[in-house]
């Protein structure tokens, strides 16, 4: 292989909520440290709006990651940001053709794989209008249900990681015994399979959910990111065009629990 090449053509990474206390920036400093691309794709929720509005959270580890991405931008990976909902506060902009530098805000965009095929790459959000039937679940898994497991979690970690013990995820935990949790990531996965098939796509690129999955649905290839507060994954494409979800975690994240088991939905 070239050495000037880069690693991957190109990288998905989705959820990684900045500005919150469950992100996982240091795992992901170190992932893109290591891991280059030609095209880095930004799939929303990087920024998290939402909690920065109630408390402004922003540890040095967050802004080393806004400072690699941009350094790459500079650099020689081209880097397309698309818009979330905990990032929506960009949405506004998006008329005025906004970019940061040299990086290019999109609600949405068409991937051309080097398989051939023509991919959808959205964030995953406006799924859930299309479902509303099927998420009252949420409701006692709100965000703020969801922010107070995570600080457990990470208290009951920083215990954990004294004592020589793994990292261990409660949220997942607890999600995992969810069966109306798996329900809606069904839902969710069929719903963006049916747009992606009406639309003409041959596969769709999401994150949000923060399951990250490769599979068929009907026909349409399926792909989920993941994220970067719990598992800590991300969706490359190979030059040779094969697809693979990897996931990144430093030593004192290493848990027992399979990335299979790992089911966890904020929104
Ligand atoms: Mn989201």
């Amino acid at each position: 292989m070239d050495s000037l090449q880069p690693k991957y053509k190109s990288i998905f990474i989705s959820d990684i909520h900045l500005g919150s206390e469950g992100c996982q920036a240091e795992a992901l400093c170190d992932f893109l440290k290591s891991n280059t691309c030609e095209k880095l794709y930004l799939v929303g929720d990087i920024i998290d709006g939402w909690r920065l509005r109630k408390k402004w959270f922003w540890p040095q580890a967050h802004t080393n990651v806004i400072r690699r991405i941009l350094t790459a931008s500079k650099r020689d990976t081209e880097v397309v940001y698309i818009v979330g909902n905990h990032d929506e506060f960009l949405r506004a902009f998006l008329g005025f053709g906004m970019s940061f530098g040299y990086i290019d805000v999109k609600n949405r965009i068409t991937h051309q794989g080097v398989d051939g095929k023509r991919y959808l790459v959205v964030h995953g959000d406006m799924f859930d209008g299309m479902m509303r039937s099927d998420r009252k679940w949420i409701m006692f898994l709100g965000d703020n249900a969801y922010n107070f497991m995570l600080m457990v979690n990470t208290k009951l970690n920083q215990v954990r990681r004294r004592l020589g013990l793994p990292y261990w995820s409660l949220s997942n935990e607890l999600k995992k015994r969810t069966k109306k949790a798996l329900n809606y990531i069904h839902s969710f996965e069929g719903h963006v399979a049916d747009y992606c098939k009406r639309k003409g796509f041959d596969g769709a690129i999401c994150g949000h959910i923060h399951v990250a999955e490769m599979r068929e649905i009907d026909g349409i290839t399926y792909m989920n990111d993941g994220d970067w507060v719990e598992s800590c994954s991300a969706l490359v494409e190979h030059h040779d065009g094969k697809w693979e979800l990897v996931e990144h975690k430093p030593e004192f994240m290493r848990s027992s629990v399979k990335s299979e088991e790992l089911v966890a939905a904020p929104l």
